[in-house]
């Protein structure tokens, strides 16, 4: 932990991001920087989201932030707008088929209390995420899906719409030309949102919603609608979530693991690194996989790590949003 803690802060030196704002957006020269991890947090409102995509959600759900509103409301505020983009090929609307060509999106959310709503193999909803925290809300369960998440959906005024856009959908035609069933990291088929958010009073939330793995087998679900593996928050200790190989986060139980690192003292970013360790010991082949985690921890502090370089990911937190390439294995 000592030399982790002592390297990051010689990184930290090196390495403070130097760029451009665009809005409210500070977007560092030349790419990305790297995350000055290890640094010192202080009060909400903070949000971290994974990808570049991410600006755009930090900014709505930032705002929600600003206006008193509580870190529910942000966190599902911001991954709307990733889901309601139809050029974003791995989250919502547009998002890259399964290999039968139905868009089939898994999505969950976790407030302060440590309540948890998901649903997974929902198809023809725009905003998983919004049925996600009815379940929460209005069911006594955590968990709904396929059919009966539509049906929920449904019955509670949500519309049903085609996801499949002319785009998502030449995808997939070009794909089944060689219909190879091989996941490839760092494109846009593993590109989900996950976004965890402090409030002005430092209540904490997160969310997470994903079309998926381009041209999966249908019914095939990741790691995103399940508690614990692609999104914990533990409001007295932090939040994380994962985007990348569903199936390796999901043997890891990775989001919880960062988390109970955490609890156990580790730094956002010391806890990220360990859960990818984690991954990478019982694997000798993780060269087709990617994994990302994000987290941000009571005081403040944020972190982030991946198997790959590739990966990155936003922080809006002090009046600036930024985008950060994640360290990697
Ligand atoms: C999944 N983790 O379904 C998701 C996909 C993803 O970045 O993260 N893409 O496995």
């Amino acid at each position: 932990m000592t030399q982790i803690n002592r390297r990051n802060f010689i990184k930290k030196s090196a390495l403070t991001a130097s760029g451009v704002l665009v809005g409210s957006s500070l977007i560092a020269k030349g790419g990305p920087a790297l995350q000055p991890s290890g640094e010192k947090g202080g009060a909400g409102p903070i949000v971290i989201s994974t990808w570049k995509h991410g600006i755009e959600a930090n900014e709505a759900a930032m705002q929600v932030l600003l206006n008193n509103g509580n870190a529910l409301d942000a966190v599902e505020t911001g991954v709307k707008v990733t889901e309601a983009d139809p050029e974003n090929m791995s989250v919502g609307l547009g998002g890259l088929p399964d290999r039968e060509g139905n868009v089939t999106l898994d999505a969950s959310i976790i407030d302060s209390q440590g309540n948890c709503g998901s649903v997974a193999f929902l198809e023809h909803i725009v905003h998983p995420i919004s049925v996600a925290r009815l379940v929460m809300e209005k069911t006594p369960h955590v968990m709904l899906v396929g059919q009966g998440a539509l049906q929920f959906a449904l019955d509670n005024g949500f519309e049903k719409k085609n996801l499949l856009t002319a785009k998502a959908k030449k995808k997939w035609e070009e794909w089944l030309i060689n219909n190879k069933y091989e996941p490839v990291p760092n494109i846009e088929n593993h590109d989900t949102i996950g976004l965890i958010a402090m409030d002005k009073n430092g209540d904490m939330a997160g969310a997470c919603t994903t079309s998926g793995m381009g041209f999966k087998m249908r019914g095939r679900v990741g790691d995103s609608p399940i508690i614990g593996a692609g999104l914990f928050v533990d409001n007295e200790v932090g939040g994380a979530t994962a985007t990348g190989t569903g199936e390796l986060v999901m043997k890891t139980v990775g989001s919880f693991l960062v988390v109970e690192l955490m609890r156990n003292g580790y730094t956002p970013q010391a806890a990220c690194k360990e859960a990818v360790n984690r991954i990478i010991k019982g694997n000798n082949n993780l060269s087709n996989s990617q994994v990302g985690y994000i987290a941000l921890n009571k005081n403040g502090e944020t972190g982030a790590y991946c198997l790959q370089p590739g990966f990155n990911y936003a922080v809006f937190k002090n009046n600036i949003n930024q985008l950060f390439d994640s360290e990697s294995y």
